[in-house]
């Protein structure tokens, strides 16, 4: 077959180096929460491994974001990434997307203030760098919950949750991913300290920018550790209001980010653009400007079409485009997106949570 215009997107399946990880092409399939590790353990099981595996001819499987701690936890039946049992059921995911030729690295996650008391250990209040409740809502077993108020991280708490981080990239690595990515997006614990609507602190890690972008740093400098450089990439939102998010100077606070993670050599910047749910415009933030901010590898997302992908690596404005909703009902995305093939459409009722149905049986072309 082939698409008549197939040549426009041709740039799009040429492979790329980020950092040390080898993509064959440059259709990243991005983090997304399914809910559905296993019940208790909340470990990865052959379910989740099979899911995975279909997908593995992107040029990267991003998982989905997996919790360094029970205190990371936010939400029912997301995969934990700090136990022996989650490991051992991460490494049949690893093994199985290996399989199939692919790569997978593994999204790290605290949630911070995005939590119930319900899923903390002992049932106390999440944590968070300052008292602020999130006016958000996250999802339990009863459903949608209000976040509960949190406590404000003392100072001596914070080296203990970058050696959770630290512990977490050394747990990833015995379960076989590719490497690690650091969730610093969409209103968790990484950018509830970046942000000045949530972080009030008046210590070393709040006030001023390089105060503010400190803690994610830390935690950087932690999975460079285990992984080198090469191996570590991080996902910022810079204007996303998920989590009930805000800052009075996006611009200032991530253009510095940026710059710290330049030197640092990572193997890519994963940026979310826009507000949140579908669409790119941010206000207050160059969103084109990033590639003269950051050094390195870039990755883009939210709602690409095909087109301006190709268009967006064509004109040498990110490294590769990452894709989510299309990767849940089109396994095949990248031959789909080669032979502009029809994409079959995504059953909402069963995106979270469930079982094999809207999860590993959409099948790929014939
Ligand atoms: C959807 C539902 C729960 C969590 C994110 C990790 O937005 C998430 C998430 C998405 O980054």
């Amino acid at each position: 077959m082939g698409r008549p215009d197939g040549h426009k997107l041709d740039v799009l399946f040429e492979p790329v180096a980020l950092g040390e990880l080898r993509l064959p092409n440059r259709i990243v399939m991005a983090p997304m929460t399914r809910h559905r590790a296993a019940t208790g353990s909340l470990a990865p099981h052959r379910l989740n491994a099979e899911y995975y595996s279909q997908r593995a001819t992107a040029g990267l499987i991003v998982s989905e974001a997996s919790q360094i701690s029970q205190q990371g936890q936010g939400y029912i039946g997301t995969p934990g990434i700090y136990s022996e049992a989650q490991i051992e059921g991460w490494r049949l995911v690893t093994d199985a997307v290996h399989a199939a030729g692919g790569r997978i690295v593994c999204q790290l996650w605290h949630v911070g203030r995005m939590s119930h008391v319900s899923l903390q250990p002992g049932g106390h209040a999440p944590v968070a760098p300052s008292a602020i409740r999130a006016n958000a809502q996250i999802y339990l077993d009863s459903g949608f919950a209000d976040t509960s108020v949190p406590r404000a991280l003392v100072l001596a708490e914070i080296p203990l949750i970058v050696a959770s981080y630290k512990q977490a990239a050394a747990n990833a690595r015995r379960a076989g991913f590719d490497g690690v990515e650091l969730h610093g997006a969409n209103g968790y614990l990484l950018d509830q300290f970046m942000r000045d609507g949530s972080n009030r602190r008046t210590d070393e890690y709040g006030g001023s920018v390089s105060n503010r972008i400190r803690f994610t740093l830390e935690v950087v400098e932690a999975a460079v550790g285990v992984w080198g450089n090469g191996r570590v990439g991080i996902r910022i939102a810079p204007t996303s209001v998920e989590g009930d998010m805000h800052d009075s100077d996006p611009q200032s606070l991530f253009g510095t980010l940026l710059g710290s993670l330049s030197s640092r050599g990572l193997a890519y910047v994963h940026v979310v653009e826009g507000t949140g749910e579908v669409g790119r415009d941010g206000s207050g933030f160059d969103f084109t400007g990033m590639r003269t901010l950051f050094s390195g590898s870039l990755i883009r997302n939210n709602g690409y079409s095909p087109d301006l992908a190709a268009a967006a690596v064509g004109a040498g404005g990110c490294d590769a485009v990452s894709f989510g909703r299309p990767f849940i009902a089109n396994p095949d995305l990248v031959r789909r997106f080669r032979e502009g093939a029809e994409l079959n459409s995504t059953d909402k009722a069963t995106v979270y949570g469930g079982d094999a149905r809207g999860y590993t049986d959409y099948l790929p072309i014939v």
